[in-house]
Order: structure tokens, then C-alpha cells, then sequence
């Protein structure tokens, strides 16, 4: 007869944290809310740690360089997605490892030949106020000039005049080798006076601009996850088939940490493609694995290697694997269960190898219930996708802004790769494809989440992660009190009431 558990499948909306004693020395600014990414010996620092313990999901309409950079400058990691080719997604990673912090890529372009009409629109879909004019338009055309709102003005000058007609040229303007170091770069931009530092090379090629505003965002942000050689950190996904090709380009890309992507982790593909991670590749490069949802699943990775294992079957937002296949568990239920298999493991191995929280955390505060319940990181798709740097389209629907977001099971990503069992073609969907409303930068929101799990933690008593999990206090909501959390409130703000 089939085994039925005896517990309910429950979400993390259905808990509530209730407060601990707050001491003094417990304050917002107290709270250490970094994490370890990879397994560890007890008592022993993981390798691999993160200050900031948020992931971006392992997705097309999430992964982008532009992210995974912003991410890991906010003191978490991004990870590029393996649903494209081997080289396109080791490209990704390499551009991460080649930015240089605060030389950037320079993303608004445009070309002498083009009109006044057309840069000022370019400026304005972007919210920027200068473009950098190349020969071509491209980011690494002959550098040609700069033109910004400075330059020209709608009510004054002919939109249908060339950008030739009004750009600074080159000449005239304070440029630097790519050699500069970002310190004299800085330098020479507080000097100048200038709002954009062109770097160029010697024959006159757009290398990469400095922007002021770089150097006050750096300044704000002390927790950037960096490698010894203060490269940014990237992850990347790979799948049970081609891992032979993909893991040693991505290793050689500069990957720090890979991980398994797939919808249902406990399976021998996945002990075997971690089997030879660790064995014949000698553990080059740590691989997490997943997703399961209960401790036997978890005991099977751990056991086969796994870095990290990866929690959540069906709790994505756009996510429909519990209507297709009837697979899953509320993720409430599967992290308390993965949880407290991974401190049995723990203290039967000595070996610590932690737990991420993956897909259906709808509100912030479900972040901080999941690290209650025992995450150690927490993996965000729909969260992410709403961003600026994320890499989907802005859309305008009756008035309001979306950003596109769509399943890796969904027929837009065609992810053979990661859900089917070996059919040339997708049997069924198992993601939709849909759009999640735009939130602005990643900067400001990462920042206000991470303060509000800091606030939560105060509350809880915890100013560790590790406290957290041992001594947070949690309840069971009833049907009742969802009734009465719904008692509709008109906000005068606008803001709204999920707090996202
Ligand atoms: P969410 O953050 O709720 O948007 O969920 C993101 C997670 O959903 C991903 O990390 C992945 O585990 C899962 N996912 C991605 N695509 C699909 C699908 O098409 N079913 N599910």
C-alpha cells in the first residue's frame, strides 16, 4: 500500500513568527544575516559565503549579466541560466568575472547619424541623460562623442537634426585608457567635474565608461561577493546530460559555484553528474543539486556530494508542476522535513551542507519564514524579474508597467533540457509564460528587504541566521485569521499592502 504521511502539505503563508525577547544589543545593525552557500566541516567556515542571503533563480527571463553583477554588489550571487547553449551561457559568466567593478559596459548608445528625436526618446525609455556616441552605435564602436540633455533641447532645436549636430566630440572631451585604475578614474571624475569618464582604447574603441553615480553606490555597498582576486562571484545552472562539456567551459568561464537545475532532484541522474563532479573532476568547482522536498531526497544528494541541496517542487509563481504531474509539497512542509534531515546529516558526518529555499515566496515576509523554518539562502525568480537589471521586457498594459516573466517549463523557454525525460519535443507545459508588475532597481528593493528580515529578526531575538533557526517561535495561522488580515483597507499611499 502506498505511504501516506501523516502531516499536511503546508505553504509559508500559513505561519506566523511569534516575537522572542529583543535585547539591547539585538539592533537592526547587529544583524548578520550572511550565509554559508556550500558544505562545510562543522566548525569550520564554508568556502563559499554569502553577506546578503538571496539567489537569483536559474532562469532565462531572470539570469543576466546586468544582474547577476548588481546582485552580487548587494552581497548576494546571481546565476546564469543552462537553458541555451554551452558557450552563450560560459560568455555569461565571463562577463561577469571580466567586469571590472565600476568600469561598466555602457549600455545607452547611439550613433552620429542618428536624429535629436531618436536619442531623446532613448534617453527617456531609459531614464538616463547622457548617451554615448559611437561610429556604429555600438558599445565598443570607435568612440565618436557624448550627447546628453544638456546638449540640445526639444523646444529649441530641431528634432530631426543629426546627433552630429550637437554631441561633445570626442576631442574635446576628458577620456582614459583602459589600463586606468578605478581609483584614478574616480579621481579624475571629481577633478573634471564629469558626470561620465569614457574609457577608450588605443585606437580609439568605446572600452567601457565610469559613471559618478557608480562611485556612490559603491560607497554604499560594503558587502559585495567577491572572489580572491575581487572578481564578482557567478553561479551557473547545468543539467544530467551534457555536464561533461558544460561544467569544465563553465569552470573555465570562471563559474564559482554550478548547480543541477531541475524540477525533481532525487533521481541517480543527478548522483551520477555530481559523482563525477566530485570524482573525476576532483570537487574543481562545488555543484548544489535538487529540488527536493523531503529528507530521504536530501540524504541521497548530501551523500552523492551535492554542495547545497535546493528545496521547492511546484511553489514557483508560474509554476503549474503540481497540476501537470501532481508532484510537490507545500514548501513550509518540505523545508521543515529537508531541515531536520540536514542537522541529523550534519551531526552524524560532521559535515554541514546547507539549504536553499527555492520558488513561492510571495511576500518578504516569507523570506524570513523560510529562514525560521531552517533556509540557509533563499532563491527568488518572479521577485527578480520584476527588476530594472533583469533581462525581460517592459511592457505598458492599460497604463501600468509589467515586466514578462515565463516558466522554464513553459513553452516560451522550450526547456527541453530541463523538464522532459529525453523527448525531442515538450510533451506538456509545466510553467506559464505571463508578466509580474515592474519594480524599479534591484538597489532600493534588495535594500528594503533585507531591512525588513532584519527587523523581523530583532523582533525574533536572532541576530544570526544560525540564531534564528534554533530559536525562532512559530504559529499556525487559522482559516479564520486569513478572513481578517482580508478586511479591506483603501490605502491613501497607493502602496501596497503585500508590502512588494
Ligand atoms: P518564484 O520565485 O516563485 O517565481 O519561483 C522561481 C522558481 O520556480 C525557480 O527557481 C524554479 O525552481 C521554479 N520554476 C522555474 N520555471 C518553472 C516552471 O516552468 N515550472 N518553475
Amino acid at each position: 500500500m502506498a505511504v501516506i504521511l501523516p502531516e499536511v502539505s503546508r505553504t509559508l503563508n500559513e505561519y506566523l513568527l511569534v516575537p522572542n525577547l529583543t535585547t539591547e544589543d539585538c539592533a537592526p545593525d547587529a544583524v548578520d544575516l550572511s550565509a554559508p552557500l556550500v558544505r562545510h566541516p562543522i566548525g569550520q567556515p564554508s568556502p563559499l559565503r554569502i553577506a546578503t542571503p538571496l539567489v537569483s533563480a536559474i532562469m532565462q527571463a531572470v539570469s543576466s549579466p546586468r544582474l547577476a553583477i548588481a546582485l552580487a554588489q548587494t552581497g548576494g550571487l546571481g546565476f546564469a541560466h543552462q537553458n541555451q547553449p554551452i558557450a552563450a551561457q560560459a560568455r555569461m559568466v565571463s562577463a561577469v568575472k571580466r567586469h571590472k567593478a565600476g568600469f561598466r559596459h555602457s549600455d545607452i548608445n547611439t550613433k552620429p547619424t542618428a536624429t535629436l528625436g531618436e536619442v531623446s526618446r532613448l534617453l527617456q525609455a531609459a531614464e538616463r541623460d547622457i548617451a554615448v556616441v559611437t561610429d556604429d552605435g555600438s558599445p565598443t564602436g570607435l568612440f565618436v562623442g557624448l550627447i546628453g540633455s544638456r546638449d540640445f533641447h526639444p523646444q529649441r532645436h530641431d528634432l530631426n537634426d543629426t546627433v552630429a549636430s550637437r554631441m561633445r566630440p570626442a576631442d574635446t572631451l576628458v577620456t582614459a585608457p583602459p589600463t586606468i585604475s578605478l581609483s584614478d578614474a574616480n579621481t579624475l571624475i571629481w577633478d573634471q567635474r564629469l558626470d561620465l569618464l569614457p574609457i577608450v582604447t588605443a585606437d580609439g574603441h568605446l572600452a567601457s565608461i565610469v559613471l559618478r553615480r557608480d562611485y556612490e553606490l559603491h560607497k554604499q555597498f560594503r558587502n559585495e561577493t567577491i572572489d580572491a582576486e575581487k572578481r564578482f562571484r557567478i553561479g551557473a545552472g547545468i543539467n544530467t546530460r551534457d555536464f561533461r562539456d558544460r561544467i569544465p567551459a563553465l569552470v573555465e568561464a570562471g563559474a564559482d559555484v554550478l548547480c543541477i537545475d531541475s524540477s525533481d532532484g532525487y533521481s541517480v541522474w543527478q548522483q551520477r553528474t555530481l559523482r563525477y563532479a566530485v570524482e573525476e573532476l576532483g570537487g574543481v568547482v562545488p555543484v548544489g543539486a535538487g529540488n527536493v522536498v523531503d529528507g530521504r531526497a536530501f540524504r541521497y544528494l548530501a551523500d552523492a556530494g551535492a554542495a547545497f541541496v535546493k528545496v521547492g517542487i511546484g511553489g514557483g509563481s508560474i509554476c503549474i508542476t503540481r497540476d501537470q504531474k501532481g508532484i510537490g509539497r507545500g514548501q513550509a512542509s518540505a523545508l521543515i522535513d529537508v531541515a531536520a534531515e540536514r542537522d541529523r546529516y550534519a551531526e552524524e558526518t560532521g559535515v554541514y551542507v546547507p539549504i536553499c529555499c527555492d520558488g513561492g515566496l510571495l511576500a518578504d515576509y516569507h523570506m524570513a519564514v523560510a529562514f525560521a523554518l531552517g533556509a540557509d539562502f533563499i532563491m527568488l525568480g518572479r521577485y527578480f524579474a520584476r527588476f530594472d537589471e533583469s533581462p525581460s521586457n517592459l511592457v505598458k498594459l492599460d497604463g501600468q508597467l509589467f515586466k514578462e516573466y515565463w516558466g522554464e517549463g513553459s513553452q516560451r523557454a522550450r526547456n527541453v533540457a530541463r523538464y522532459d525525460q529525453g523527448e525531442t519535443e515538450l510533451p506538456f507545459e509545466e510553467g506559464v509564460d505571463g508578466y509580474v508588475p515592474y519594480a524599479g532597481s534591484l538597489y532600493p528593493n534588495v535594500a528594503r528587504t533585507v531591512a525588513k528580515l532584519r527587523a523581523t529578526m530583532v523582533s525574533c531575538g536572532a541576530t544570526t541566521l544560525p540564531d534564528f533557526h534554533r530559536d525562532a517561535v512559530l504559529v499556525q495561522v487559522s482559516q479564520q485569521s486569513y478572513l481578517q488580515n482580508g478586511a479591506e483597507v483603501r490605502l491613501r499611499s497607493g502602496s501596497s499592502s503585500t508590502g512588494q
